[in-house]
This record gives structure tokens, sequence and C-alpha cells, in this order.
């Protein structure tokens, strides 16, 4: 399509919804000067990052003017997230006012009645509903720009407008998100958006990009107006990991380990080789993961920024995966064989000009805890986690935790956090402490998981990845008393991860705990387990997940 054009101000990953275009059989051109916005004859307008980012980036470039201009002259526009909230008047995350195409404020989330960033799957609930005048069944999906209430999109943000009927011309879909109505797509005339990643919904997120660039998700005048109806939909998510390493032959793989020895017991020790990283990966978004993690495990080993072989396996990885990526292993202040020092967040930066929507901070974190609890709870803002989160949203910001039992008597015994463990320890022990380790696991330090996710949370970070180094590969079901203790330790989101040997595993933790996502490897690896068989047993008792939707 000549004259397709994305604005672009250079904020994260934009990657991902190019490489969704083209899987469309599009071409697009980005906005490279003012003059351009004008010139288009359909504009994509994602956004990354903070209202007041955005907003300075628009002004400093001088594109509000001709964006306004070119809204204003009716040709197709789709904004998405940020994209989206510009077009309102303004944002309390900023002083800075928005494009005003739309009346209302995009407001914070209340942070004491759930987790903040919203971050996940949910529905749309469609409030303008066309009158369906054809009977054409691709032509029926596309209405309302092919969303429908069947459906659940890929949400992450902290910021939104809240539902009100005074702005009934505009709202195309309402989400619910714990006790807030918010609206989370538009539509008037020509211009569309979204609150929800399309380039990160699965082929439902594809349909509704389709429906934008065929031009057939205009919408007709019969449209019936309605109020929204109460519905929790946030669904639980399903994530597939991969640990990824180089094996003895030098060839990137996926593996997997017992207890993190990824080593063969039989054939003389050879790294198990699991499968391609770029080919799995996309099997597990066709099978219909909710998002894929990529971890790499050798990260301990220094590698120049420019070497780093995970940047290529996203690359490829994201031209075929539309669901969010997570890369881990090796976040962290890198320095070059010519001595070149490039700081954790230029590192994290080219992971997610590369694809990334997460990454992942496993050893890094734990002395950036220690740090913070050394200087008497004082953020100094130099951490890791506090730049990428400063640059690139809290919501990019994971930490993989790696911890380990430490059994003791009493709780008296330790000065750490302690839980009373199901099974005794090999003494006895009714209790432990789960030690935080760095370096894979092969090195345990004086902190406990407690001190480790809340310290974490207050520099920042958006989600905790929750392994437990004596469940991993286990096929046990995961630790439910280290995962209940850091669900309530923290309000962000927790992905629970190790041990999961069967369906009923996710419906055990998702129950017994209460967390957000859950996370597994070896059983999908070993394709003991079709991720197909979890989803359908959720559903089946009653745990809300995204069902399996592979059809474009
Ligand atoms: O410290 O920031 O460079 O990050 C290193 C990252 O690599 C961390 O996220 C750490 O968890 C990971 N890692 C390091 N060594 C290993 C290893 O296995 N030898 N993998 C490793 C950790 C744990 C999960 C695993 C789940 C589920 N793997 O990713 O996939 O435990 O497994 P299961 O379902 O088969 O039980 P840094």
């Amino acid at each position: 399509m000549p004259g397709l054009y994305m604005l672009d101000y250079g904020a994260g990953n934009v990657r991902s919804l190019v490489n969704a275009v083209n899987r469309l059989g599009y071409d697009l051109q980005f906005v490279k000067d003012p003059s351009d916005i004008l010139k288009a004859d359909k504009l994509i307008f994602p956004g990354v990052g903070a209202f007041g980012h955005a907003m300075e980036a628009l002004n400093k470039k001088g594109y509000s003017e001709p964006l306004k201009e070119y809204i204003a002259s009716g040709r197709p526009f789709m904004g998405i997230c940020v994209g989206m909230q510009t077009l309102f008047e303004g944002s309390e995350e900023s002083d800075i006012p928005g494009l005003g195409v739309i009346p209302g404020i995009t407001k914070e989330f209340n942070k004491e009645t759930k987790a903040v960033p919203h971050m996940g799957w949910n529905a749309a609930q469609v409030l303008k509903e066309q009158e369906n005048t054809t009977t054409d069944e691709q032509t029926q999906q596309l209405i309302n720009y092919g969303i429908n209430n069947d459906s659940v999109y890929y949400f992450v943000h902290s910021y939104a407008v809240p539902y009100s009927p005074a702005l009934k011309d505009w709202v195309l879909t309402s989400t619910q998100y714990g006790d807030e109505v918010f609206v989370s797509s538009v539509q008037k005339g020509n211009v569309f958006a979204t609150q929800f990643h399309p380039e990160k919904s699965g082929f439902a997120g594809l349909r509704v990009l389709r429906s934008f660039l065929s031009g057939t998700g205009v919408v007709n005048d019969n449209v019936i107006i309605k109020e929204p109806v109460p519905q929790q939909k946030l669904t639980k998510r399903i994530i597939a990991c991969l640990d990824v390493r180089t094996n003895d032959q030098g060839d990137l793989v996926v593996t997997k380990g017992d207890q993190y020895d990824v080593r063969e017991k039989s054939d003389g020790g050879d790294v198990r080789n699991l499968g391609k990283p770029v080919e799995l990966a996309r099997r597990y978004f066709e099978e219909g993961a909710d998002e894929v993690t990529f971890l790499n495990i050798t990260s301990f080993r220094n590698c120049p920024l420019g070497d780093l072989p995970m940047l290529e396996v996203l690359k490829r990885a994201s031209e075929t995966v539309f669901v969010p990526l997570t890369i881990g292993g090796g976040i962290r202040d890198v320095t070059d064989p010519d001595g070149t020092v490039h700081p954790a967040f230029e590192v994290a930066g080219e992971y997610f000009r590369s694809g990334a929507d997460k990454v992942s901070i496993g050893s890094d974190a734990v002395y950036a805890a220690e740090k913070y609890y050394e200087s008497g709870q004082k953020k100094d803002g130099t951490t890791a986690i506090e730049t990428i989160a400063k640059a690139y949203g809290a919501q990019a910001v994971v930490i993989s935790v790696d911890p380990r039992r430490v059994y003791v008597a009493n709780p008296s015994d330790t000065p750490h956090h302690t839980v009373k463990v199901s099974q005794a320890g090999p003494n006895g022990e009714q209790y432990c402490w789960y030690q935080c380790t760095v370096k894979g696991g092969r090195e345990g330090r004086d902190l406990d998981v407690r001190q480790l996710v809340t310290a974490c949370e207050a520099l920042g970070a958006g989600e905790i990845l929750l392994n437990c180094m004596d469940r991993d590969g286990t096929n046990s079901g995961y630790e439910h008393e280290l995962i209940r203790d850091v669900r309530d330790a923290v309000r962000i989101p927790v992905i629970a991860s190790s041990g999961a040997g069967n369906p009923k595993h996710f419906e055990d933790v998702f129950r017994e705990t209460n967390v957000e996502a859950a996370l597994a490897a070896g059983i999908f690896h070993r394709r003991e387990v079709p991720l197909q068989d979890v989803k359908s047993h959720l559903l089946s008792v009653g745990v809300q997940t995204r069902p399996v939707d592979n059809i474009l």
C-alpha cells in the first residue's frame, strides 16, 4: 500500500507492529518529517512509554498540528495504546496537553484495589453495535474493525480513560479491570484507536489490524449504542519459556535442566538439545501460548553488546510470534573487549528494538536489592531496574527470581522470612526460607525472596517471574507456599514457574495462590502436555484463560 505510513517517535518496540503489518501482506513507510503525515492515505500511530514523553516528542518534531489536520481531513487513522491516549485532552500522567481530538482525560488505575499495570488478556465489550446487514461471513467478522465480544486482547498500561456515557459518540468498546470500566477502543468516522495492542493480541489482534489495513473495518451509520454490562474477563496467562544456550557444537539450542543442571547424565554430559529457539517460539505461539519468554542461561559469561546471540533470535521470532516476548539473561551493564561500557538500559534498548516487549533481570536485581538495603532503602536512580523502567515503563521490567529452600527447625533460627513447608525437610524441619541466588543458581546470597521482591517493586519493577530451583524440571507441581508468600508481598503481577507436570498443576496454582500467570518449559518442549490441553482443562474447570485461536 503506497500511502501507508507509521508515526514512530523512537520509543521502543515498533518492530512487532511492522512485522504484523508485513505478515498481513502490507508494506509501510515511516513518517520522517511533518509533511509525510499529510502525504499519507492511511496512518498508524503506535504509542509506547509515557504519555508526556509521547506528546513532547510529537510537539518537538512538529507532528502535532499536521496530525490534527490529517485526522480532521477524514482519512483513515489508527492509534494504539498511548497513540489512543494522545487523542484525548490530557492525562494525569503529565501536564502536557493531548491532541484534544476527543474530550476526556486519561487517569491512573486505582492501585489500592488491584495490581497495576493492567497487564494481560482482557475482553473488549462492543458498545457501538453495527447493524449487521451482510450475510457474508468475512465481512461480518470485520465489522467493528474485527473486534468481537468472544475474543480477548493484550493490554499493558497503568493509565486509561474511564468509561462515561458522555463519550458514547466515540466509545467502540469498553473493558472492565477490577472495579473500573475504561474505554478500550474508540471510533468515529475514520478515526479508530485501541488501548490494547493488536500486534501482540495473537490472531484476534491480527484480524483487527487487517480490517483497518484493508479498509473493510469502516463502520456504517446504523449503530446501536449500548451501556457496558459488568464482566470480569481478565484471563490467567500461560507462558512458554525457552532456556537458550550454546551447546558444545556451538549451536544455539533450547535446553532444559533438572534443578538447573542442563547436561545429560547418560551420554557424556552433553547439553540437552530440545530444539531451535525461533521454531519452538513459533510453535508455541500457534498452539496458544499467551507469552513467550527466552532466557539466555549462560549470560554470566561476558559478551560484547554487538554479538549478543539473542538479538537475532528475537528479531526472527518477532516475525512470526504476535504475543508478548520477554528476554532475560545478561540484562546488566556490559563491557566490550575494548573497554566500552554499555549501561543496562542500553542493553535493554537493543532488545526492545529487536522485538522484545519486556526484559527480565535476574542476578543484577539481587545486587540492586542488596544495595537498596545497605543504603537504608534509598533509591539512587542508577540501578538497571530504575533506569529501564524510567525509559521504557515499569511493565517492561520483569524480575526473574531463582530461589532455593534453606530448611530451619524454627523461624527464630534465621533472621530471614520463613514459611511453613508442606513436606518436612531432610531432618524433619518444618520451616524454610527461600534464598536468592545469582549466576543461574551457582551462588547463594544472604537475601530472602521476600526482601528481593519488595525491594524490586520499590525500585520500579513491573512483574515477578518466580522460579523455584527445588521444583525446576521435577514435574511435581508448583511451589505453592513460596508463590503465595510472594503474591501476598507485592502488588505487581506474579508469574509462577518451575515444576509444572500436567494441566491440573496449572489449575492448582491459580486456585491456591491467585497468581496472574503460570510458566512452564519441560512439559511443552518434550511434548508431554500440549498447550491446548492446559487451556482446555482450565476452561473446563472455570479458570478464565484465552482460548486457542489460530485462524486468521
Ligand atoms: O542472572 O539476569 O543473567 O539471568 C539469567 C537467567 O537465566 C535467569 O532468569 C535464570 O532464571 C535463568 N537461568 C540460569 N541458569 C539456568 C539453568 O537452568 N541452568 N534457567 C536458568 C532457569 C528456570 C525457568 C524454567 C522454569 C520452568 N530456568 O526458566 O523454565 O523453572 O521449568 P519446568 O517447567 O521445566 O519446571 P541473569
